[in-house]
């Protein structure tokens, strides 16, 4: 019950606000096929980042007990899903895909209300999941392996795809349809069953995720979803020994504790954490350009992407231009709920965000090696006044080392660094923790080509911004970003599906590999 209210309190912000709670919908877990709340009868609300008073849905707080009981679905699902040949998986997918497309509108205004961000990019965030859908579901009839020349004569060499079992997949709040189709839709197509916890925060987009998978036709058991907190839900699937592998996207802080728990108990783990991601600007580049994909990277879904572009580092003999263009947009902005068309920013998460948001740009006033230029401040009178906003914050002349240049912030924050050359510019963008995506505006083939080379991510950008993935290429980064693995494209089948070599000897006879020796066949 504790957890319950704090569950409340966190992301409601204020309490007395019963009115409309009582009319807010519950949803459950899935389980088995089943519909169901949460073995300890304990729920948590949702609420609207923009309007606290608005409870979005009641969902349950589910704890070990339900994901035992999760685990224990899936693993009764498996034998027959795995049999079941991938091309007819793949077709149960495509059907999902085409319910995705049809309540694309009703899943995107019930995003914007749970995670805030505005309606054009909660619109992106379903089509993401739709694209995933149909690109991997194309892969049930593909799912390639390989044939090579094997050593010896009669004997034949290849090597096929395997599902890896029972996945556990732990997902964030700021994707929150998109990156469960990043994870779901491949696990599925190789032959897994999954248990998949959405963030706390946003529930309901994954819920509806999950209620079209059963719509589409995926089994009983293949897909079950558990609805909570970190703790105690998120850990149990962390660390319940008949999950085989667990994906998570998340910060690097809980990364590290997931990984920690898959080492101890031999299981795999795929991650994908935070950014501290840059743009370079050059001095041939084309300033209004690179000031719009600025604005995009830096601001879009309120800084909260993990790609977003937190660092700008920009050649001194443009600096003056590209900064003014810069916090002249920022401040025009029109920050507000999601769900008005006209708003260009949302709110962020919740609480606990403004507070570590506001911390950091505290941390950058404090400091005197960068100024503030525009922005700064939380937002709370009139129609702000229940909601988490805060201004698009510019920090201009920032010194590289300074920890808003280095730590990732998560909030509608950027940090613009003068550089004087392109070697420059490319320390300073490499001189972080993290490898996820960089950018670089010129209009020199040449030094687009250099940067591409040399920035050490694993995405890059050319006049265009850091954000904007698209799903049939990987994604992913280097360094404290990721741990080697790569979602999207076919590079994540790698991920859903373990290798087995096969051999077969045809000779009737023994025949050993690097012994015996066969100059030619008789
Ligand atoms: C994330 O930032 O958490 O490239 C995912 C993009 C999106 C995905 C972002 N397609 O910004």
């Amino acid at each position: 019950m504790a957890q319950a209210k704090k569950a409340l309190n966190r992301k409601n912000g204020r309490r007395g606000e019963r009115a409309l709670r009582g009319a807010a919908k519950t949803y459950h877990n899935y389980i088995g096929g089943q519909w169901v709340a949460s073995a300890g009868g304990e729920w948590f609300e949702n609420a609207n980042p923009a309007n606290t008073r608005d409870i979005v849905g009641r969902f349950p707080l589910s704890t070990a007990e339900d994901v035992d009981a999760a685990v224990e679905s899936a693993r009764n699902a498996f034998d027959r899903w795995r049999r079941t040949p991938a091309p007819r998986r793949a077709e149960i997918l495509f059907r999902l895909g085409e319910i995705l497309i049809r309540n694309k509108e009703r899943f995107s205004a019930e995003m914007t209300r749970e995670m805030g961000k505005v309606l054009k990019e909660t619109g992106g965030d379903v089509q993401e999941a739709i694209d995933c859908t149909f690109y991997t579901a194309g892969e049930g009839r593909r799912l390639h392996g390989f044939t090579t020349p094997a050593e010896m004569p009669d004997k034949f060499a290849m090597c096929v795809r395997q599902p890896v079992g029972l996945c556990g997949l732990i997902t964030p709040w700021n994707f929150p349809m998109a990156i469960p189709s990043w994870k779901l839709i491949p696990a599925l197509v190789c032959g897994n069953t999954v248990v998949i916890k959405p963030a706390e925060d946003t529930p309901l987009s994954t819920y509806n995720l999950v209620k079209a998978c059963e719509e589409a036709g995926i089994p009983p058991g293949v897909v079950n979803l558990v609805t909570g907190y970190g703790e105690p839900a998120g850990a149990s699937i962390t660390n319940h020994p008949a999950l085989r592998l667990i994906s998570f996207t998340g910060s690097t802080e809980t990364g590290r504790i997931v990984a920690s728990a898959c080492a101890e108990r031999n299981a795999i783990c795929s991650l994908e954490m935070g950014g501290k991601n840059v743009i370079i600007v050059m001095d041939d580049a084309d300033v209004d350009l690179a000031v719009e994909g600025a604005v995009w990277g830096a601001f879009g879904t309120s800084g909260q992407r993990c790609t977003a572009s937190s660092r700008l580092v920009v050649h001194k003999k443009v600096y003056k231009l590209f900064s003014k263009k810069l916090i002249e947009r920022a401040r025009g902005l029109k920050v507000g709920n999601g769900a008005d068309p006209k708003t260009e920013m949302g709110p962020v998460i919740n609480a606990d965000a403004v507070h570590k948001i506001m911390g950091y740009i505290e941390i950058g006033e404090r400091e005197d090696r960068a100024t503030l230029a525009c922005g700064g401040n939380r937002l709370t009178k009139g129609d702000y006044a229940n909601g988490y906003f805060i201004e698009p914050t510019v920090f201009t002349d920032v010194a590289p080392d300074m920890r808003i240049a280095q730590e990732e912030i998560f909030g509608p924050v950027t940090a613009v660094i003068p550089t004087d050359s392109l070697e420059d510019a490319v320390e300073i963008a490499n001189g972080v923790r993290y490898g996820l995506s960089a950018a670089i505006y010129t209009q020199d083939v040449n030094r687009a080509f250099h940067a591409m080379n040399e920035m050490y991510t694993g995405i890059f950008y050319v006049n265009s911004s850091t954000i904007g993935a698209e799903v049939h290429l990987p994604f992913g980064g280097t360094k404290a970003t990721g741990n080697g693995h790569r979602e999207a494209g076919t590079q994540v089948l790698d991920i859903f599906s373990e290798w087995k070599s096969i051999y077969v000897d045809y000779s009737g006879k023994l025949q050993r590999a690097q012994i015996d020796v066969v100059e030619s066949a008789d």
